[in-house]
This record gives C-alpha cells, sequence and structure tokens, in this order.
C-alpha cells in the first residue's frame, strides 16, 4: 500500500482531530526515520494507520481479538484504550493485504512497546508519544531526549506511562513492564553520561 492510499484510507475512518494527531505522528516518525538511520517508507506508512481501529467499537475490537489466533485473549481482561493496536495490525493485514512484518508489529506494538522493540517499533511508539499535538506534563523531555539517544527517550516515555497507570491505580499490561525493564538500563545510562 502506497502512503498517499494509507493517508486516504485514515481520513476517510478517523474523526478531523484524530486524523491530526495521525499526521503529526507521520511527520515525527519521517524525522525520526532520518534521524536514526531507518527505512522512511516504512515508518511513515506505520505512523500512518497506526490508529486505524481507534475508533472501532468494544465489541468489533474484541470480536477482532477472539477471532486472531495471532492476538492474545489475555489482552481483554486490560483496558479497551490497549485493544485498537493489535486490532489495527491485523486489520491493515486483512483490508489493505500489507505483508510487511515489520509494518504490521510497530502498528500492533504502538501503545505497550514490547520487551525487544524493532527500530520501526520505537520510531512509531516514540513519535505518537512525542507528536507536535502531543502537550502533557514530561513530553518535553521526552522530544529532547529523542534527538540525542533513542532508547533513552523510550526508556524515558514508559517510565512515565507507568507512573500515570500505577497513580491512577490502573493495571498495566506485562509487555509495557518488559518494554519498560529493558528501555530503562538505557535511561538510566544515558543520565549517568551527562
Ligand atoms: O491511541 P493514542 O491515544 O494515540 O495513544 P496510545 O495508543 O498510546 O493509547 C494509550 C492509552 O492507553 C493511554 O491513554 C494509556 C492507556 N493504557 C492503558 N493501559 C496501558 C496503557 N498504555 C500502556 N502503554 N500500557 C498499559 O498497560
Ligand atoms: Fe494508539
Ligand atoms: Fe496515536
Amino acid at each position: 500500500m502506497r502512503i498517499e492510499e494509507a493517508n486516504e484510507a485514515v481520513q476517510a475512518i478517523l474523526p478531523k482531530k484524530r486524523y491530526i494527531h495521525t499526521l503529526g505522528v507521520v511527520e515525527t516518525a519521517e524525522k525520526l526515520a532520518e534521524r536514526y538511520d531507518a527505512n522512511i517508507e516504512q515508518a511513515k506508512l506505520a505512523a500512518m494507520l497506526h490508529d486505524i481501529a481507534k475508533y472501532f467499537s468494544k465489541e468489533e475490537l474484541s470480536d477482532i481479538i477472539k477471532r486472531r489466533h495471532d492476538i492474545t485473549n489475555e489482552i481483554l481482561t486490560f483496558h479497551h484504550s490497549l485493544w485498537h493496536a493489535p486490532v489495527g495490525a491485523a486489520y491493515i493485514e486483512e483490508k489493505y493485504h500489507i505483508t510487511d512484518k515489520e509494518v504490521l508489529d510497530a502498528v500492533r506494538y504502538h501503545t505497550t512497546g514490547r520487551q525487544d522493540m524493532s527500530l520501526l517499533d520505537k520510531i512509531v511508539f516514540l513519535a505518537d508519544y512525542i507528536e507536535p499535538g502531543r502537550e502533557f506534563p514530561g513530553v518535553d523531555e521526552v522530544r529532547h531526549l529523542a534527538k540525542k539517544n533513542l532508547d533513552a527517550a523510550v526508556g524515558k516515555s514508559l517510565q512515565n506511562t507507568v507512573i500515570f497507570l500505577v497513580e491512577r491505580h490502573q493495571q498495566v499490561y506485562p509487555d509495557t513492564i518488559y518494554a519498560y525493564n529493558t528501555y530503562i538500563k538505557n535511561l538510566r545510562s544515558c543520565l549517568n553520561e551527562q
């Protein structure tokens, strides 16, 4: 699928606000791909499609999760805001015949992260967190880190997310914990070097 087709598809599916967020993620993913020598076409395509399932109903999301053998049903016992990520990957595979495993994985793990993230996973995960439309405490620190150390920036955003969830008495999905345990080491060494 070409980026222009993906753009038209998401523009038709997503509400305006989410579409603008998506364009911010595409722009940021492109810059990160240039900075860290990733494939720019893959980064832009994964970014364009990352939230495609965001407004599927809970029923639709859970039906797809139950039907797909590559998505664990365990995710249904966690907050429904996590479901659109693996469902988005399944949807773009089925509907647009995207077969690029790296693009599919970057969409699948864009919300939770995972233990060993590919370069593309990290770029989409981080672009989603720091795109220009995001405004929350701590985002500027992650934007700054993203310019000098990708893994440390991923570690910082995971730390912020874990703190956010724990403070609100929320569950933390296992992949997020695994990702945190991996990339917090990069944050620590990056901070120690200063
Ligand atoms: O879809 P977006 O709003 O662009 O961003 P996202 O895909 O990162 O959605 C994240 C939401 O999911 C955010 O509000 C926090 C919530 N969430 C709930 N449980 C978890 C979680 N996020 C992570 N990373 N891990 C969780 O266990
Ligand atoms: Fe998302
Ligand atoms: Fe997003």
